[in-house]
């Protein structure tokens, strides 16, 4: 471009990946191989949502799947997608998908030694509303001479390798982070087709009077829950009182209260005793994510989210995370 400097000085996420794996002697390059996968089955996901409404792509598939969420035609593609990714990544032993009733386990894949759990789309409902809709993804690691079976996904969050989200808005993001690492971000340039790093050490800030929850089941909310919601609108001691945004995607909602602080909520109430968000592929991923940016993730019971372990694939868990101050308030309610 005339007149204008281009930056050719650009880290793309190919790139990030293999100078992460320099930093690791013993990496074969396994991860970074089923990080590849991962990477392709985000930007076509992104595409397909990108043209749903021009090819006949919106609506509902005929489905249901094992939560009884009817599943839209999306949900089905990028379910495909992501299955097919893992499967020639040749890296990925198990997968579980909020789609799928059963762990897929992809026997033909011999020396692969990651177990990964997804959500291929975040926030279906707001779909044919062109409402911002992610992936959710958790990668573990198998148990030494282990080749797959249930129990190498059936861990707590604080034995994740990695785990992220991708966001597909106004522009498509992927949030990725590493055991002890940093959270990292990357913008997908539709141009050259490449992620690119954006928003390196994310770190999220250490308060911020911002509420996101579905207010609508606050009958349901135990009391506790309700004093704390409550406590941020009545605004003690003269202070401002708290806003309130909620877009009914968690990755959405997540990736602003990454960027702005605040606190995001999913509490269990009387009505989901267990909460809504499923442990493995929601609730884990996000609070790795949130605490490796300097914030916090608890349940309902107020322990710490990656320390909580599934005894199912689907299992779900009341969930709390953002600010670290936020958190702590929260926390404080729940002593009462
Ligand atoms: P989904 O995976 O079927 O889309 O459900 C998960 C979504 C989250 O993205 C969001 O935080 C929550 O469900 C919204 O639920 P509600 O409509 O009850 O507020
Ligand atoms: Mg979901």
């Amino acid at each position: 471009v005339e007149g204008e400097k281009v930056n050719t000085h650009i880290t793309t996420l190919t790139r990030f990946l293999t100078e992460e794996q320099v930093k690791h002697k013993e990496a074969t390059g396994d991860f970074t191989l089923l990080c590849h996968a991962l990477q392709f089955s985000f930007k076509s996901i992104a595409y397909y949502i990108r043209r749903a409404t021009l090819v006949n792509l919106t609506g509902l598939a005929g489905s249901s799947n094992i939560t009884g969420d009817e599943q839209k035609k999306l949900d089905v593609i990028s379910n495909d997608l992501f299955i097919e990714a893992m499967r020639s990544s040749g890296k990925c032993a198990l997968l579980v998908s909020e789609e799928e009733d059963e762990v897929i386990y992809f026997k033909d894949s011999k020396n692969a030694r990651y177990a990964v759990a997804c959500d291929p789309i975040d926030g279906s409902s707001n779909l044919d509303a062109g409402v911002s809709v992610g992936t959710i993804f958790a990668i573990h690691k198998l148990a030494e001479g282990s080749t797959g079976t249930k129990e190498d996904i059936l861990k707590p969050g604080t034995e994740l390798v990695a785990a992220g989200f991708t966001m597909y808005g106004a522009s498509a993001q992927l949030v990725i982070t590493m055991k002890g690492g940093s959270v990292n971000g990357f913008t997908l340039d539709q141009g050259v087709g490449e992620f690119i790093l954006t928003h390196p050490d994310m770190r999220i800030p250490k308060k911020r009077a911002i509420y996101s929850v579905n207010e609508g089941n606050s009958l349901y909310w135990e009391d506790n829950v309700k004093s704390y919601f409550n406590a941020l609108k009545e605004a003690p001691d003269g202070q401002k009182p708290y806003s309130s945004r909620y877009i009914g995607s968690m990755v959405a909602d997540a990736y602003r209260t990454l960027l702005y602080g605040g606190i995001f909520a999913y509490p269990a109430d009387k009505k989901s005793p267990k909460g809504k968000l499923r442990i493995l592929y929601e609730c884990a991923p996000m609070a790795m994510v949130f605490e490796n940016a300097g914030g916090q993730a608890v349940d309902s019971k107020m322990n710490r989210m990656l320390e909580v372990v599934p005894e199912h694939i689907h299992d779900k868990a009341g969930i709390f995370m953002g600010s670290y101050d936020e958190v702590e308030k929260v926390k404080a309610f729940h002593k009462k």
